[in-house]
């Protein structure tokens, strides 16, 4: 009953900028007057169910009434301007991660949840739902840490990145193993966490060993991987750059054909990334599983003497 009453409230006040627009004066009317649907479908010269199913899946904004859908003379621009072959990029109009960020911090998973399924009941692509939604809105956080809303943010989206990913995991075949972890003294574990779901959904296999991992469990689990392709060390304080080096050297002495990418804010570049021995640098997680895809598709090295001695 409530929600019936809010949007009559909400009608009302479309049709009183409607008043306001004639009074206003030819031009002022035709800026706010809003149309339905099928005058919507009408104008663009498609379908009525085009014109819906670009309002269900926010590319068209539109308010809800009790009777259906109302889009303004300046929601309708925008769509147009969106459109054009040199208007802004042709893409979701809504800003996802800024609506994820407010549900965030207030540590309100239920909101946070919905956000998500929303983006992808839009179509939006489960890889996209992570990089340009969830990693966005973490990104926008302030950068010091200590105070409670960065805390409750990282609880929420833990528990995000646990649904999304029991969601969108397939079994089936996989293209091979990556070992995924965060160094000794890191604590950061959404990288972590978040990377190895992208691995999954690129049919690649991943051993994904969370926050603080000593040396020796990193080289363990990357003895024992099926068909081990890549180890993956996220760092996100440069603070524990020297774990990363100890890591990586262990990683040598044992399994000398592995491929070693690291990143994270706390790897600022490819320069950093040689001097603590790893043989890839990605700036982000999206190149993170181009480098990933590029080194599981290749041809796999032959053995070296010393890792064929030692079986
Ligand atoms: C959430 C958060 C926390 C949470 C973490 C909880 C958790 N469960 O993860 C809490 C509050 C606990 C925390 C603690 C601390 N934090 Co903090 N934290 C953040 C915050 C807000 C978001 C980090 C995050 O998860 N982002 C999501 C990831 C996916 O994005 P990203 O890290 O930016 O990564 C991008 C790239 O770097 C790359 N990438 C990331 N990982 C990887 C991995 C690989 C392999 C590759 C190739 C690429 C890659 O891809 C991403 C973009 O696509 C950032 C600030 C910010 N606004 O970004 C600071 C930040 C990461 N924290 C920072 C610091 C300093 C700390 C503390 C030391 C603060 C303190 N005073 O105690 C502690 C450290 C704890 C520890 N021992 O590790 C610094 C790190 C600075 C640095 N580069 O050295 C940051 C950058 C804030 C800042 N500017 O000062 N933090």
């Amino acid at each position: 009953m409530r929600q019936v009453r809010v949007r009559r409230v909400r009608v009302r006040r479309v049709r009183v900028r409607q008043v306001r627009g004639v009074a206003s004066g030819a031009h002022g009317y035709h800026r706010d007057v809003a149309m339905n649907l099928k005058q919507v479908a009408q104008r663009l010269g498609v379908h009525y169910t085009t014109a819906y199913r670009w309002v269900r899946t926010h590319q068209l904004e539109a308010d809800r009434t009790s009777t259906g859908w109302e889009v303004t003379e300046a929601q309708l621009r925008r769509f147009e301007a969106s459109r054009r072959p040199d208007g802004p990029v042709r893409r979701s109009r809504v800003a996802w991660s800024d609506r994820l960020r407010p549900a965030l911090e207030r540590g309100d998973e239920v909101a946070a949840w919905r956000v998500l399924e929303d983006a992808l009941r839009s179509g939006m692509e489960p890889e996209a739902c992570y990089l340009d939604v969830l990693v966005e809105a973490l990104r926008s956080l302030p950068a010091e840490g200590d105070h409670v809303d960065g805390y409750l943010a990282a609880a929420v989206a833990d528990r995000i990145v646990a649904r999304l990913g029991a969601r969108l995991r397939r079994p089936g075949r996989t293209r091979g193993t990556v070992v995924v972890a965060a160094p000794l003294g890191e604590r950061h574990s959404l990288s972590t966490s978040i990377l190895a779901d992208l691995i999954r959904l690129r049919g690649v296999a991943c051993t994904e060993l969370g926050v603080d991992v000593p040396p020796e469990v990193v080289v363990a689990a990357a003895r024992s991987a099926r068909n081990l392709r890549l180890v993956a060390l996220a760092v996100s304080g440069a603070d524990h750059l020297g774990s990363v080096a100890l890591t990586t050297a262990r990683l040598r002495a044992e399994l000398p054909d592995v491929v070693v990418l690291v990143g994270g804010p706390g790897v600022l570049n490819d320069d950093v990334a040689g001097m603590v021995g790893a043989d890839r640098w990605a700036s982000d997680l999206r190149e993170a599983v181009a480098v990933v895809d590029s080194v599981v598709d290749a041809p796999r090295p032959r053995r070296r003497a010393a890792h064929d001695a030692r079986g």
